[in-house]
């Protein structure tokens, strides 16, 4: 998988990939970081990509010429790959547009800004707009890590054999059921029994009730409309122990 990063800062790009299980997806050779320096496109004579906005105000504004130089050059690299801007006015990223993306086999690029923004006519050349949320920060960089990040989860040869991103928490459509390590006792909190006894089904029905119960608690709005059986007799229970509870 290519992810191709248009940016003005490189270097944080690629200090935030050399760690952990992206570097180890890197050497797989599983994903492929690329970045793009708009810089490297400006012509004048101070290599400027930033001017003052017309009609007055604080900051700077990136230039049209080196952000679109440069994103056609992402575009060469990556035929038919989604050109994604990072901004906080764009729709919301979610977990399932990470398992999408991932089957995306043109790559990705994305194009991160600084300063007050982009000049609007660079979206010309963009395919979306992408959130992380709702707030500002200082650039698209972080955004557009945190979306590879994602991404990169669901590419075959990045997680380890063992562990699955289809597996867990939001890819279920439930949050994550605790997960318990030794010591059994730990400050005075143990680990419940039945992680304990060996019991597969009970275990595993144990894991589904967690995880309905903190959907439940914290995230009513992810439970399933029509559960089936056995997720309607769990949510049942949960329901009547923590009416017992309030008492
Ligand atoms: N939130 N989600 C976000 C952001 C920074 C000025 C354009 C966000 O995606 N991006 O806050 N981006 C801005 C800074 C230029 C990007």
């Amino acid at each position: 998988m290519k992810f191709i990063f248009v940016t003005l800062f490189p270097e944080q790009i690629k200090a935030a990939a050399d760690h952990s299980i992206l570097r180890r997806g890197v050497e797989a050779g599983a994903i492929q970081i690329e970045c793009i320096n708009p810089r490297d496109f400006s012509l004048d004579r101070h290599h400027s990509v930033d001017d003052a906005p017309f009609g007055g105000g604080v900051g700077m504004v990136l230039k049209p010429e080196p952000m679109v130089e440069a994103i056609r050059a992402a575009r060469a690299k990556a035929p038919g790959a989604p050109v994604i801007a990072m901004s906080p006015g764009g729709t919301t990223f979610k977990q399932a547009l990470a398992e999408t993306w991932a089957r995306e086999e043109t790559g990705l690029i994305f194009v991160c800004g600084h300063y007050e923004g982009f000049d609007e006519r660079i979206y010309h050349w963009v395919d979306m707009k992408i959130s992380i949320g709702d707030f500002v920060l200082t650039g698209g960089e972080l955004p557009a890590l945190m979306i590879m990040d994602a991404v990169s989860r669901f590419v075959p040869g990045v997680l380890g054999k063992l562990a699955s991103a289809e597996e867990d928490s939001f890819s279920s459509g439930l949050l994550e059921y605790p997960q318990y390590t030794r010591p059994v006792v730990f400050e005075g909190m143990e680990v419940p029994e039945v992680l304990r006894n060996g019991n597969h089904q009970m275990i595993a029905r144990w894991r589904r009730k967690q995880a309905l119960k903190a959907t439940y608690l914290l995230r009513p709005d992810m439970l399933p409309a029509e559960p089936d059986k056995l997720d309607a007799k769990l949510l049942k229970e949960i329901q009547e122990e923590l009416e017992k509870d309030r008492f």
